[in-house]
C-alpha cells in the first residue's frame, strides 16, 4: 500500500506549485464571505488562483463560489468532509492535498489556492502538510468572550480575522476591547478586523497573505 501522503510530497519538488493557504474558523463565521471578497481583490493583483472548499455532506460552498461570476467554476474544487471537518484539514489531510494537486494539473500557472475548511470549532487547526500559512475567521457575533477562551484556532493560526465588525452595536460587544483582548491571548501576532459585506479590511487580509506565501 503506498501511503498517498508521502508520495505527494515526493512528486512536489520543493519550491514548486502554488502556496496554499487555509482558511478556517467556527461555523458561519465568515469564511467563504472573506473569499468573495478576497478573490477580486487579489484577481486585481495579478495573482493566479483556485479555491478549496469543504463542506459535511454537500458541495454548498463551492457550488455558491462557482455560482458567484467571481471566479472561473472550474477554479473550484470541493472536499465533503464528513462528520469532523478538522479531521480533513488535520489528521488526514489527503483530499484536500490531492484536491490542491489536481486543481495544479488543470491550471499548471496556478499561484495562489485557498482552503476553506468546513465550519468547526475553536480547536480546529490546519496540518502544515497542507497549507502553508492559515487564517482562522472568528466573528463579533460569536461572542466578545471567544478570544478569552483561547481555543488553538485562535492562538495557533498565522493571522486571526475578526469579522462582522458591523454588528458589534447589535450584540453589545466593545469593539476595542475584543481586539485588544485578541491582541494579548496572541500575544502580539497578527490579527485584522473585517466587514466581509462591505469589503473593508480585506485588502489588508490580501496584503498579509501576499506578503506572507507570495513575496510580494
Ligand atoms: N453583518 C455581517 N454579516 C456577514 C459578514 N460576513 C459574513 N456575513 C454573513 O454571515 C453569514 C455566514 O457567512 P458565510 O460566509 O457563509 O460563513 P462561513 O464561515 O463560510 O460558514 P460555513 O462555511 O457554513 O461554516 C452569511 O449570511 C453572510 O452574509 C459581515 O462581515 N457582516
Ligand atoms: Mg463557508
Amino acid at each position: 500500500m503506498h501511503d498517498p501522503l508521502a508520495l505527494s510530497a515526493l512528486c512536489k519538488a520543493p519550491g514548486v506549485g502554488a502556496a496554499r493557504v487555509g482558511i478556517g474558523g467556527p461555523v458561519g463565521s465568515g469564511k467563504t464571505a472573506l473569499i468573495e471578497r478576497l478573490i477580486p481583490v487579489l484577481a486585481g493583483r495579478g495573482v493566479d488562483l483556485a479555491v478549496v472548499t469543504n463542506d459535511l455532506v454537500t458541495k454548498e460552498d463551492a457550488e455558491r463560489l462557482r455560482r458567484s461570476g467571481l471566479i472561473d467554476p472550474a477554479r473550484v474544487a470541493a472536499v465533503e468532509a464528513g462528520a469532523c471537518p478538522h479531521t480533513v484539514i488535520r489528521e488526514d489531510p489527503t483530499l484536500n492535498i490531492a484536491a490542491g494537486d489536481e486543481l495544479e494539473r488543470k491550471f499548471p500557472g496556478v499561484e495562489l489556492i485557498i482552503f476553506e475548511s468546513g465550519g468547526d470549532n475553536l480547536a480546529s487547526t490546519f496540518s502544515l502538510d497542507l497549507v502553508d500559512w492559515w487564517i482562522f475567521v472568528i466573528d463579533v457575533a460569536g461572542g466578545d468572550d471567544i478570544p478569552r477562551k483561547r481555543g488553538p484556532g485562535v492562538l495557533r493560526c498565522d493571522l486571526l480575522v475578526i469579522n462582522k465588525i458591523d454588528l458589534a452595536p447589535f450584540v453589545d460587544v466593545d469593539l476595542d476591547a475584543m481586539l485588544g483582548e485578541a491582541r494579548t491571548v496572541r500575544e502580539g501576532r497578527p490579527l485584522l478586523a473585517t466587514n466581509a459585506r462591505t469589503g473593508a479590511g480585506v485588502e489588508a487580509v490580501a496584503d498579509a497573505m501576499s506578503q506572507a506565501v507570495l513575496f510580494r
